[in-house]
Formats: structure tokens, sequence, C-alpha cells
């Protein structure tokens, strides 16, 4: 039986209800996950694909509720202001969206979620990270991806999906797959007590279906128009990503109240300052915020993603800490975050614009033991021509390559800007194989 329509709102509620269910009696469920780095897009994947698959699941599906997670405590969501502003287009609070948090703890997770119970559909990765992934990794049902295949894909996803195409946003790829169950007809709304109590307005009525279809269209253009500069980027954007936009933005307008005063640009403006302003944060959570990593080779790789300059990140660890020149206190924190997470190899990628308005990527790479300096060296030169890595100077001209027997530490400036961790992160993990 398909979930009947309701809004998104209602259906967070519902889910939350259906993985308690899990939980506390062992009932079967079905998680839509996202990536680790918890970015829009990784959010708006889960939710979208959840949300429409749950109106019309296959036939055989394992449940047929798919409950999006957040790949994030919820903490994490007190460092990621775009979730807040695009929320409210969506009529959720934060407190809607499923988090690792509505998860059992890891240590009693494999007893209260059986991995027999439980079947994972994977958007905006391919490979399930981390802890979860050590016990779960086996229950991978169905994937919809942009990055490269890490080779862990199921054989057979019989009826979900398994697609994995270069696209700059996933959320076109999920909106490419859900849109013809989306525009069938939907199943018509009960008026049954119980769901209305669950929070979900039920009536079945065509302008309360084009307001819900209208807040989750919009919830899934941003991330696109994000992932794409507002379709501006002539690297990210694929023609999957333009189809994606003008559907949901026909979608967002079929709510006449919404079609009055939309305004795309506007929309992508407010959403892209949010996700910028981070100049509220800690530089731990600013490494946090946008953060990766992966096990190769018995070693431990980690990579942040940050939307300012080095310079602006050794301003900020240099005003948490005063006693320490700019750099010493940047590397030292920089130490901190990596052996929190007993890391290997560490790499820290920027995004800026300089002063004329050019965008610009800056790399730094540290490897804290033997084995690892070898691999970012073999990397080093594998990929310099790739990615176009030339030696980073800061203001006052002096490069910061550090090198040890046991560890190595360079800053580049990476000319080649079309390459993002995408590609980045599997040069990296090449060269420690
Ligand atoms: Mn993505």
């Amino acid at each position: 039986m398909p979930v009947p329509r309701t809004s998104l709102r209602g259906f967070l509620a519902q889910a939350k209800g259906a993985l308690r269910a899990a939980i506390d009696s062992s009932q079967k469920v079905t998680f839509v996950i996202g990536n680790e780095s918890a970015d829009l897009d990784s959010m708006t994947c889960s939710l979208l694909f959840a949300y429409l698959r749950s109106m019309s699941p296959p036939r055989d599906a394992f449940t047929p509720l798919y409950v999006p997670v957040t790949n994030i405590p919820s903490s994490g969501l007190s460092v990621r202001p775009e979730f807040l502003a695009l929320f409210k287009y969506a009529n959720i609070e934060p407190g809607h969206l499923i988090t690792l948090d509505d998860l059992p703890d890891l240590s009693v997770i494999k007893s209260k979620l059986r991995p027999e119970n439980t079947r994972w559909i994977l958007v905006d990765h391919n490979a399930l990270q981390g802890q979860l992934g050590q016990i779960y990794s086996e229950r991978v049902a169905g994937v919809i991806d942009h990055h490269d295949d890490e080779g862990k894909m199921p054989k057979d996803t019989g009826s979900e999906p398994c697609i994995i195409k270069r696209t700059g946003s996933c959320t076109s790829l999920v909106t490419e797959y859900c849109r013809q169950a989306w525009d069938a007809p939907s199943e018509p709304a009960t008026s049954s007590g119980a769901a209305n109590s669950q929070g979900g307005s039920l009536l079945d009525d065509d302008a309360a279906v084009k307001r819900w279809d209208s807040e989750v269209a919009q919830l899934g253009l941003a991330s696109i128009l994000i992932d794409t500069s507002n379709l501006q980027s002539k690297y990210k954007t694929t023609k999957h990503d333009i189809k994606a936009v003008e559907y949901l933005e026909a979608k967002t307008m079929l709510w006449p109240q919404m079609s009055a005063g939309f305004d795309r640009n506007k929309f992508f403006q407010e959403i892209d300052s949010a996700r910028r302003d981070i100049g509220g944060l800690g530089l731990q959570d600013i490494l946090a915020k946008d953060y990766k990593q992966w096990n190769k080779g018995g070693q431990t790789l980690g990579i942040s993603s940050v939307v300012k300059s080095i310079d602006f990140l050794q301003k900020k660890a240099h005003g948490e800490s005063n006693d320490q020149s700019w750099q010493d206190a940047f590397f030292t924190a920089l130490q901190s975050f990596s052996k929190g997470r007993r890391l290997d190899l560490y790499a820290v990628m920027t995004t800026s614009h300089s002063s004329d308005g050019e965008f610009q990527r800056e790399l730094l790479v540290w490897a804290f033991d033997e084995k690892a300096v070898s691999a970012a060296k073999k990397f080093a030169s594998d990929a310099r021509e790739e990615l176009g890595l030339d030696d980073w100077q800061d203001a006052e001209g002096t490069a910061h390559t550090q090198d040890e027997d046991s560890q190595w530490r360079v800053i580049w400036q990476q000319r080649h800007v079309q390459h993002s961790r995408k590609r980045v992160a599997p040069l990296l993990r090449e060269a420690m194989s």
C-alpha cells in the first residue's frame, strides 16, 4: 500500500513513526541515506526520493514507506545555515528531519536494527562508509549517485535504481528517476484520523497537492542551483541539471500563491549566501561542515571542502588562538582535527574568488606517517598535471611545504578549477592503494 498523499511535513512525521516501530518492535525498514558530508544535495536527494517513492512504491518493495536519513547527528544542523534558509520554503523545521540521532546508538544498533530487517538506498554516494557501512553494506539495495563508482554496488538491484551518472547535482538524477511517478495520478488521499493526528493534512484537494508539490520541488531546486552555480557553471552543469530545473521550477509555479512571487535568481542568492555565511563558525566546525572520509589499504583519508580561502582559515585560526602565528595556529588546528579522526592523510580543498572575481581553488595535503607520505608524494606526481598544481604562496610570498621523514605537508594552488573533490578524492585514494 502506497503512503497516501500528504505534505512533506506530514510525511516526515510518518517516517519517524515507522522508524520508531522498526526499532521498538523489530519491524522492517527501508532507509534512503545521503553521504556523510550531508550537504544540501545529499539532504534533498534523500527527502525527494523517500517522499516520492513512498507515494508509489514498487510492488515488491521491502516496505512501502521509505525513511529518509540525513547522515549527520542533529547537532550538525547548526553549521548548515543553508538548511534553515531552505526549510521555510518546504514548510518544515529542523526537528522534522531524520538524522543519525534517530537511529539507535552504534553500540547497540546491530541488535535494535538487525541487518536482515533493513534495506538501504544510497543517494549521492555509492558505498556506505564508516560504521554504518561495516554493519549494513550487504543490505544496500539501490543507488543513485553522481560520484566515481567505488565498485561496491550490488549486482542486482531488482526494482530499485542502480544509476551512476556524472551530473552537477545528484538531485537532478533523483528528479529524473521519480518524475514519472510524481506525475502519475496520485493515490486518493484518505481522511483517516490516524494519519491526520500525525500532523499531515490529508485533504483530497487539488490545491493542497499543488502546494505540497511546490514545497518539495523547491527543496530539489535549491540543491541543483547550488551545485551548478544557478546553472551558470560550465564545468558542472549537464543537460540532466537543466531539465530537472525546468521541471522543478514548473512544479513550484503550479501553486498559484508561489507563481506570483517566485524569482529563481533571488531564491538561489538567498540559499547561496546562507551557505557561504560561515564567519560565525569556529574553525573545527568549518572543517567538519563538508567533510568526507575513506579507508583504503589500511589507511584513513579525510577531506574537508571549505567555501573560503586558506588565508581566511589562517586568520580564523589566529583569531581563536592569539598566542601563535597565523600559520602555526592554522596547522595546529588542522592537526587537532586530523588527530580527532585518526587520519593518516588529510586534505583541505578551498574555493574562493580572487579580488578580480576569478574562481580559485587551493589544495592542502598533509600526510602523518611514512606510508601516507609515500601515497601523498605519489599523488603529487601523478595528479600534478591533471589538477594543475602549483606551489602556493602566502601574502608574503612564502611557501609552506614541510618535509620530514614521517610527515609531509604541502599547499598548492589548483589551477584546473573544474576538478572538485569528486575528482581529487579518487586520485588520492588511487595513490593510497
Ligand atoms: Mn552531490
